[in-house]
């Protein structure tokens, strides 16, 4: 069975704890559970950090032990040319998601450097993103 890396980056650890006005009041572990629930094609390994190079770490180390990834970077979206440049070196398909829809928000917002890397991105319809995601790539590694 395929194998996809859901990585959430910085202050994705807080969800359901504070702004959810922002972000909602699910937590980051009722997204991976609910993923874990949907996934009935693929395994789903889930890693969060606030931590830049440990989400380089873990996009380099997923080349070879899983079929694609789905990422959401949170801020380094709009400002990482690193994190950019460690998915286009592991050539693993790739879905960006976030849960708001970043095109609606501040304009530095709209920018997000993953897309140009990604096969796709998904935003604005909150947890249900990340199932949408999972979709996406279980269809793209059943067709590869
Ligand atoms: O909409 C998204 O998923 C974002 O990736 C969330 C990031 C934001 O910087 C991006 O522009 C869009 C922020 C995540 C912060 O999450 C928090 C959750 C609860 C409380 C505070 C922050």
């Amino acid at each position: 069975m395929p194998s996809v890396l859901v990585l959430n980056g910085p202050n994705l650890n807080l969800l359901g704890q504070r702004q959810p006005e922002v972000y909602g009041s699910t937590t980051l572990a009722d997204i991976e559970a609910a993923c874990t629930a949907h996934a009935v094609d693929l395994d789903v390994a889930f890693l969060q950090s606030n931590h830049e190079g440990v989400l380089l770490d873990a996009i380099h180390a997923a080349k070879g032990v899983h079929g694609g990834l789905i990422i959401n970077a949170g801020a380094y979206t709009h400002t990482s040319i690193a994190l950019m440049d460690a998915v286009a070196s592991v050539e693993l398909p790739t879905v960006e998601v976030h849960l708001s829809n970043i095109h609606a928000r501040e304009p530095f917002r709209h920018v997000s450097y993953l897309s140009k890397v990604a096969i796709g991105q998904i935003c604005g319809f909150g947890p249900q993103g990340y199932l949408m995601a999972l979709d996406a790539l279980a269809a793209r590694l059943a067709t590869s």
